[in-house]
């Protein structure tokens, strides 16, 4: 029987790259992500080298989450790995500025959307003794930026989260690991500008970002170590990416 992942945010950056890196290796996968179109292209696209299951889903809607995960078809019932891709940043304005429904919308898939889908897929794993949680959180979380604000305290839950995980099932055999990419081009940036094609592309320009191909590649190096290690988090950045000095105000 093949090994199975279920993927979040399947349908663009790293959850696609995750999928076809997968893929590559006959794996079974589950596919999810809201746009119906790009996961039953994704789908034609694996067809040839795994079996693969589409799940149009909002991970915000908490009930579809738990009503789906548990009653996933043959042969994809018993979940392995579960990467929990899906999410976003919106914005950049600092939080006197910000629009509050942009913050509820990012609590709601980053927070809440990854709880959902890991709640729902977790006894399985315990009952089984096997599973591996892989969520992508990000350096914004311990790295304070301006307009950072509701999305790096988001990525902080993931961080903290994956933590506490580790602790509970502490005695099992299941694995938890936060991978915390720094700059990498995707459809991130055109979601966070909401659409602004030309804002997203200067974000990248003159540089070397990370690509999805890159985490989908760390995601399955730690997904494939032997069972007994656990990478509790991976942080990464593309070589042109490091720190600043800490910013002064400073009075004319
Ligand atoms: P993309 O925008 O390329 O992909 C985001 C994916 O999330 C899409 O497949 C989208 O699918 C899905 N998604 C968003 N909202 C929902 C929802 N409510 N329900 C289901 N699926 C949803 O971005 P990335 O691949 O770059 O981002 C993936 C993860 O990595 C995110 O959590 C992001 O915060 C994190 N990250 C990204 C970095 C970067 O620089 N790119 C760096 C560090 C972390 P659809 O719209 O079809 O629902
Ligand atoms: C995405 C990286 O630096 O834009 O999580 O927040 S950053």
């Amino acid at each position: 029987m093949n090994n199975t992942v279920l993927i979040t945010g399947a349908t663009s950056g790293f959850g696609q790259s995750c999928a076809r890196r997968f893929s590559e290796n006959g794996w079974n996968i589950v596919l999810i992500g809201r746009r119906t179109d790009r996961l039953d292209t994704l789908k034609a696209e694996l067809s040839n080298k795994s079996q693969v299951h589409t799940l149009p889903l909002d991970v915000r809607d908490r009930d579809s989450v738990t009503d789906r995960l548990q009653s996933l078809p043959e042969p994809f019932q018993n979940v392995d790995i579960l990467i929990n891709s899906a999410g976003l940043a919106l914005g950049l304005l600092p939080a006197h500025q910000t629009d509050l429904d942009d913050w509820d919308t990012m609590v709601d898939t980053n927070i809440k959307g990854l709880m959902y889908c890991t709640r729902s897929l977790l006894p399985g794993m315990v009952e089984r003794n096997r599973g591996h949680i892989i969520n992508m959180g990000s350096v914004a979380a311990s790295n304070p930026y301006p307009g950072g604000n509701v999305y790096g305290a988001t990525k902080a839950f993931v961080a903290q989260f994956s933590r506490n995980l580790r602790a509970d099932l502490l005695g099992t055999r299941i694995r938890v690991t936060n991978i915390e990419p720094g700059m990498a081009e995707t459809e991130f940036s055109i979601v966070r500008f909401k659409g602004d094609v030309p804002k997203a592309d200067s974000i990248y320009q003159n540089t070397e970002p990370l690509t999805g191909g890159d985490i989908a590649e760390i995601t399955y190096f730690v997904a494939t170590l032997p069972e007994h290690v656990n990478i509790n988090s991976l942080e990464v950045m593309p070589t042109c990416q490091a720190w600043g000095p800490l910013a002064v105000h400073r009075e004319r």
